[in-house]
């Protein structure tokens, strides 16, 4: 198989022929070399929880050693899965609530949104009246910081859900009490000898995987808000065409704005400025990746160079002076790739050391110092590039990003009839969705997978949505995905059906909406539930759904949990590991519907998944007409 074949972004084929002339070996050549993937790992059979094992399920050994069954091993696997997801996203979130309680006036890290953080810290029922911003931030964030072990109740985001959902939750007992607790608990019942009932491992799942969504993922996106802004509507570009021959070429990559926000900082500061000009270079120039560059695109407006696929390919361009990453989705291989070029592969964090990395710590105590020191090895390699091995392929689009949940509310402003209608409310985007204007909304989330073809599973059901009057937002390399190939600008308005486009025109929006990182999406849960609750419905009769083309990661597994977990139906174009266990796929495609109003739907096809997702958003219209 050619390789080009593997991706539909013609930037990534110009890469992978110039990796191939370079000699260096890409993600794509792995795929190509790695036969047929182990027939246990992709049916979630293989258990490797205690030494006696690994125990595989066949016909002939149905039973693992201590008498566990295809649905007990597919289960608990399914489960560790969701766990991991969740303490990913959550230690993010513990990062970044850590970095509120270190804010000051005076010091490294201010605060950007006091509205936010003042009607977050009246929910929580902190004092404000005549109070200094910081110390409300302070005590706002040890609160957050306790939602990760407290001992009693439950998690306090549970309460802005649609009450009817909470009402689920609890009958089902799968509110999340506390984010730390809940992985623990997974960790714990998986553990051999423990939890051998697939109907509780999926309870225990969608439990934890709720204090993801409304825990770890909605504290990492109010608390970033809070400190470095909520984002605003903006301009920008994507692919690695925003590379630029003579700057001297810095990529974000990784996921904590703690760290990227610094580094924005940093380039900006003259002394540094000027170091690069003394180097040659005609400036800096930032360019983002995965979830890191959704979070500097919507706040400054940082161009995005591409997506979980590209990471290598970035460096392959030859004209990258350092790619900075902290923590997540980051590909080991990048520090064998750095070695072909003069790139400087950097890590920061103790939690993803890699070998053969330049590893400079980045401390929130010492941010801006972390980061002036990271940018100038940066702009001292630039002296090392080697013109010769400079090939930037010039495709690039034009992206418009930073839509919060206010931000998409502000924009819906623009129709409010102020005779009758009050502004600041989701009711515009209602009445758009009872009219039946727009048939729906449609989150298009998630990663790139080596199983499909990178891109052409988001791009293809973006497209096929928007003809169809459904509103698309996304996130993390899914919106990536949407920037490069032209989703993201007014202009894909001519992709849109009459109904979409007239909307989009109205309020000056693009078809398909960047909402942000992976862990923004907690912003689509926070607009489905003042959906539901401003029409006084539970979230599963709003025609709304979430999908995940190409995911790959366990954060993935987490967030397709929560959001079946909060009542919205997940589309899955890669099949999770789970097809070993009849009962653990009749769990996940049917069962739930009876408990939680919602299901995982699995289709490897991209058009035929969003037919499915057309007609099931048709169907979900019912209640409009009732
Ligand atoms: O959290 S979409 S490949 S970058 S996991 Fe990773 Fe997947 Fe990209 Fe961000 Ni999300």
């Amino acid at each position: 198989m050619d390789k080009k074949m593997m991706t539909i972004d013609l930037n990534s084929q110009a890469m992978l022929d110039k990796a191939a002339k370079d000699g260096v070996e890409t993600m794509y050549d792995r795929k190509l070399s790695m036969k047929a993937q182990c027939g246990f790992g992709l049916q979630g059979t293989c258990c490797r929880i205690c030494a006696a094992g690994p125990c595989r399920i066949t016909p002939k050994t149905p039973l693992g050693l201590c008498g566990a069954d295809e649905h007990v091993i597919v289960g608990r696997n399914f489960a560790r899965m969701v766990a991991a997801g969740t303490a990913a996203h959550s230690d993010h979130a513990r990062g970044i609530a850590h970095t509120l309680s270190l804010s000051s006036r005076d010091g490294n890290y201010t605060i950007k949104d006091e509205v936010k953080l003042v009607n977050l810290a009246k929910e929580w029922g902190v004092e404000t009246e005549d109070r200094d911003i910081y110390d409300i931030a302070h005590e706002v964030a040890d609160i957050a910081l306790m939602e990760f072990g407290k001992p009693h109740g439950v998690l306090n985001f549970l309460s802005r859900a649609p009450k009817q959902r909470q009402e689920i939750w609890k009958r089902y007992a799968i509110e999340p009490r506390a984010i730390d607790r809940e992985i623990a608990t997974i960790m714990h019942s998986t553990h051999m000898g423990c939890t051998a009932d697939i109907d509780s491992l999926i309870n225990l799942s969608m439990r934890t995987s709720l204090s993801d969504g409304w825990g770890g993922s909605m504290i990492g996106t109010i608390f970033s808000d809070i400190l470095f802004g909520t984002p605003t509507v903006r301009q920008s570009e994507a692919n690695l065409g925003v590379l630029e021959d003579n700057k001297v070429n810095i990529i974000l990559h990784g996921h904590e704005p703690s760290l990227s926000e610094m580094i924005v900082l940093a380039s900006e500061d003259p002394e540094l400025v000027a170091l690069a000009k003394e180097m040659g270079a005609d400036g800096i120039n930032l360019a983002g990746m995965c979830c890191t560059g959704n979070e500097v695109t919507m706040r400054h407006g940082v161009r995005t160079a591409g997506d979980f696929h590209q990471q290598e390919l970035a460096i392959v361009t030859g004209a990258v002076e350092a790619m900075i990453v902290d923590v997540q989705c980051i590909f080991p291989a990048l520090a064998k790739v750095a070695e072909c070029y003069h790139t400087k592969f950097i890590t920061t964090s103790p939690k993803a050391k890699i070998a053969g990395s330049t590893y400079i710590e980045f401390t929130e105590e010492t941010a801006l110092d972390d980061a002036k020191r990271i940018v100038r090895e940066a702009i001292l390699n630039f002296k090392n590039r080697d013109k010769e091995k400079v090939e930037i392929p010039q495709l690039k689009s034009s992206t418009t990003v930073g839509f919060s949940e206010q931000a998409i509310i502000g924009q819906l402003d623009r129709v409010v009839n102020s005779q009758i209608d009050q502004a600041g409310t989701v009711k515009p985007l209602v009445d758009c969705l009872k009219s039946g204007v727009l048939r729906g909304v449609v989150g298009v989330v998630g990663c790139n997978n080596a199983r499909s073809t990178s891109n052409k599973a988001h791009v293809t059901i973006m497209k096929e949505l928007i003809k169809n009057d459904i509103l698309v937002v996304t996130t993390g390399c899914g919106a990536s995905a949407a920037g490069k190939f032209g989703l993201l600008t007014k202009e894909a308005r001519s992709m849109a059906s009459k109904g979409l486009a007239t909307v989009c025109e109205l309020v000056d929006i693009p078809p398909v909406i960047h909402l942000g990182s992976c862990v923004d999406c907690s912003r689509i849960l926070s607009v489905v539930s003042e959906v539901a609750k401003f029409l006084d419905m539970d979230m599963c009769d709003i025609p709304v759904a979430g999908v995940a083309p190409e995911w790959m990661s366990e954060k993935a597994v987490a967030i397709g949990t929560y959001v079946v977990a909060s009542g919205i139906d997940t589309y899955l174009g890669i099949m999770p590991p789970v097809a070993g266990s009849d009962k653990t796929v009749e769990i996940l495609t049917q069962t739930l519907q009876d408990s939680v109003g919602a299901t995982f739907k699995v289709n490897e096809n991209p058009e035929e998944l969003a037919q499915m997702i057309i007609q099931d958003i048709e169907k979900k219209r019912v209640h409009f007409e009732k």
